[in-house]
Parts: structure tokens; sequence; C-alpha cells
């Protein structure tokens, strides 16, 4: 495994709920450096990147601070790409989901620059596929996967080269329950790989797994964008967008085991934990329990899977 570098973006611009800034100092607090040393991974935290305060204004063609959310992905997408080009895995600690933007578009350069083949998972309650104008909030971070695929202001679709960043059949979603009336049909017709709650219920957790990783092979650089919301917030109450009736806690962790498995992890974000909606950190504390098993941790000794 590569050596990991710790990316923090302390900013909740995309959001409605204030509070996911501070989600990088929560997984610091959690211990998530000293949990990635124990597995015997390298590790180092390159700190915060800076960018402009949440100004709180309303949506201007359905989207609310834009300019803002730009300049965090900029920032965002300059700090994985060198960190990529460094031969490192990025660990992104969000900050709101629309800064995977900037993530995912790094990993999709470094894949066109060196031959690999991208592949995202995106773990999340939510779609995120809005546009400005199938949004009922104006809220950005419920846009990153439309922006992705190209359908988005240009300074957002554009960050990694020409429009689209990422091939749709790229992207499989897991653990979506909340999708709003507009975006369900837009999200039918992008045809995007999502595994919602229904076909986990259906077909359990490893099945579902076993689908959504098909097709990864050697030139694989799996990026996972794990949006906390995507747990029970029974469980992980800290986020400022709860759904009910997602995985529980031993569902992600054979889902984020069955990742660990295909050994192609090579760039991660951590989003939308919000320290103001958690309990004593537990969420942070839950994430960081989960990332362990991302990079490997398990209970008995494997074998290397066929
Ligand atoms: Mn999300």
């Amino acid at each position: 495994m590569k050596p990991v570098t710790l990316i923090g973006a302390p900013t909740d611009v995309g959001a409605g709920t204030r509070g996911c800034s501070m989600g990088p100092e929560a997984l610091r607090v959690a211990g998530l450096a000293q949990a990635l040393a124990r597995n015997n991974l390298q590790v180092e935290d390159a700190g915060n990147l800076v960018g402009p305060a949440n100004p709180g204004q309303p949506p201007q063609d359905g989207m609310r601070h834009l300019d803002e959310v730009v300049a965090w992905n900029r920032a965002v997408y300059d700090a994985c790409l060198g960190t990529l080009q460094a031969g490192r895995l990025p660990l992104l600690m969000g900050g709101d989901h629309c800064l995977a933007i900037g993530s995912v578009s790094a990993a999709a350069r470094h894949c066109r620059d060196t031959g690999k083949t991208l592949m995202v998972l995106w773990l999340d309650a939510h779609a995120d596929a809005n546009i400005g104008t199938t949004t009922p909030t104006g809220n950005m971070h419920g846009m990153p996967v439309a922006c992705l695929c190209g359908h988005g202001p240009a300074p957002l679709t554009t960050l990694a080269g020409p429009a689209p960043a990422v091939a749709r059949s790229a992207i499989r979603q897991i653990g979506i329950r909340s999708v709003d009336a507009e975006e369900k049909r837009r999200l039918h017709e992008l045809q995007l790989a999502v595994y919602d709650m229904r076909y986990i219920d259906e077909n359990g957790m490893r099945h579902t797994m076993q689908q959504a990783l098909a097709g990864i092979d050697a030139q694989t650089h799996l990026h996972v964008s794990f949006d906390v919301d995507f747990l029970d917030c029974v469980i992980a109450p800290g986020v400022g967008t709860t759904v009910p009736g997602g995985p529980t806690y031993r569902e992600t962790q054979l889902c984020m085991e069955m990742i660990a498995d295909t050994g192609r992890l090579a760039s991660l974000d951590v989003m939308e934990l919000n320290p103001a909606c958690d309990v004593r950190n537990q969420t942070g504390q839950l994430a960081v329990d989960l990332v362990e098993s991302l990079f490997g941790k398990s209970t008995l000794w494997r074998p290397p899977p066929a």
C-alpha cells in the first residue's frame, strides 16, 4: 500500500447545515493518523487547505456559493493531484461533499496521465446528481456527481481538462436512499450504476459489493468517496443530512473489507462529518474505525483473495 497523505479541507460552503468545516479536526482528534499507522501504513498529515469563508448567501441561478465552491475545489484538486504525482495516496478529510469534484477530478487526471482506469465508489445516502435547475436547495454538495459527469458550471466540470472528468460507467453508487424528485429522472437518464438500499435489502451487502466491484483489475485506480451519511443515522448522528435506514455497522464493515480485499484503493474522501451534530465524536471515531478496515484491518489473518 502506498504511503498516505491526509489533506484537510475545512469548509461547509457546499452544505445547507453548517459544521462539517470542523470535520478534519474531528477525524484527527479521533486518531485517524494513528489508526493508519497501527496498520503499518506510512502517514503524513499535510494540514489544512485554505479557502474562502462561508458567506451564507442564498442561491444564484440555483447554486449557492459557486465562487467559493470553485475556489475550494481548485485547492483540493491541486493538493490531491500533487499527492498522487508524488506516488502517495491522498485521503481528503472533508468538508462537505462538493469537494469530491476536486478530488475525483484529480484522480481522473492522474489516471489519464498514467494509463490507469478510474473506478469511483460513491458511498452515500444521496445520489448527489442535482444541477442548478433541479436542486430544491441550491446546496452544491448535492451536485458533485452531476459535475463529474460533465453537467454543471464549466469551472467545476473542467478542472481536469475537457468534461466529463469521469465516464458514467466508472461510477458506482452504494447506499442511496434519498433522491429528489427531479434528480430521480436525471439519475435514470445518466444510467449510473446505483445500488440503492432496496438493492442492498434484497441482495445483501456481499452480493452488492461483488457487483459494484466487478471489472476491477490490476490497472484500476479505485477512488472511494465516503459520505459519512451513508451510515445508518442511529450509529452515525454526526452529519448534517441524516437519512434513516442506512447500512448497519456490520454491513458497512463488510463493504469496507471487500474494498480492501481488491488491493486497488488509490484515493479516498471522508466527507460530511459534522461535529456540531455529533455526540462526543462517536461518528468521528466510527469513521476512523471503518477507514482502518478500508485499509485492510481484519479480525483474522486472511489469505490474499484470488
Ligand atoms: Mn454526498
